[in-house]
């Protein structure tokens, strides 16, 4: 086990693996939320046809799943919107009743984001691609800001990206989104490569607490790690602290090796014990899902004596 800061992988990692769907090939970053009466989930799939769907999940415990072994289909009685066989990395975020899901939704032009939303995981409505192509990571804000709905997106390019900012938008209708402002990008070490906001920011007294993941570059290729950042609660691209030091680094065997090797990918948070305890959901090195905890003030006072 390498030294662990603030988090704490769960011992029993990794805690969803292929076997849990049929046509699985790998199962990995994927979408979690937290209820009443248990976790719901969207899972990202990589079929044994290289097809990249969603399936749903459930579990009691949020650590022993049932996922369904058929993928879920977005609706809209348009043609032109429509879910395509590459879905992949989705988020969800509650926000009054609704789930709004957000996701990959890859083309023959690129990586596209799709936006959806459900009030119950077994009707879906999906709606206009918010961005242009090409963007691959996107994730809303839990709540309005300033009487609008708020997301992160990062834009990218057609292939394995070389370079990835990490901007703020803005949409009064969910259709329209505009007012991009830069929030971060690479800096150095283990983010000089790029960066992409994982699950939805979580609000606290001491600002938007962003999980997100930063890459670099090593001989073998690129790899993922995750960091977090404290955004200004108003005005969420305003930075105020963000993690010089990883948070998770792909360390354990199930992070270093699967079909893409050195991968941790935050994708899913809840808020456990009160409150007091965030958990992170991620993907391990493009192949199976895992855990890991920390108190949340813990994870502030980090990000904060930790920051650039
Ligand atoms: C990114 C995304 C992620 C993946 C990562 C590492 O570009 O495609 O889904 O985990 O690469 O392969």
């Amino acid at each position: 086990m390498a030294n662990e800061t603030v988090f704490q992988r769960y011992q029993g990692n990794p805690i969803i693996t292929p076997s849990a769907v049929p046509r699985a090939n790998s199962i990995h970053n994927s979408a979690i939320v937290k209820e009443a009466g248990g976790y719901k989930g969207l899972f990202r799939v990589d079929e044994i046809s290289m097809e990249y769907t969603l399936h749903y999940g459930e579990s009691r415990d949020g650590i022993s799943w049932t996922i369904q072994p058929e993928r879920i289909r977005m609706e809209n009685s348009d043609p032109d919107i429509y879910m395509t066989d590459t879905s992949y990395d989705p988020r969800i975020t509650k926000l009054e009743d609704v789930y709004y899901i957000t996701w990959c939704n890859a083309d023959e032009h690129g990586p596209c984001i799709g936006l959806a939303t459900t009030r119950n995981f077994k009707t879906y409505r999906q709606w206009e691609n918010p961005l242009p192509t090409a963007n691959r990571n996107c994730v809303i804000f839990p709540r309005r800001i300033n009487g609008k709905y708020a997301m992160l997106h990062r834009p990218s390019d057609r292939g394995h990206t070389s370079f990835g900012d990490t901007f703020y938008a803005t949409s009064p209708d969910l259709i329209h989104w505009g007012c991009h402002r830069f929030v971060l990008g690479p800096t150095s070490g283990w983010q000089s490569v790029k960066t992409g906001p994982g699950p939805h920011p979580i609000e606290t007294p001491a600002g938007w607490l962003l999980f997100y993941h930063g890459v670099w570059m090593s001989c073998n290729g690129y790899v993922y790690s995750m960091g977090a950042a404290l955004l200004d609660l108003d005005e969420p691209w305003r930075v105020m602290y963000r993690t010089k030091d990883y948070l998770l680094y792909p360390t354990e065997l199930y992070e270093r090796v699967g079909d893409v090797s050195n991968v941790v990918f935050p994708s899913a948070a809840t808020l456990e014990n009160d409150g007091r305890t965030v958990r992170i959901y991620y993907g391990c090195a493009d192949t199976c899902i895992s855990m890991a905890e920390a108190e949340v003030k813990e994870v502030i006072d980090f990000v904060k004596t930790h920051s650039y």
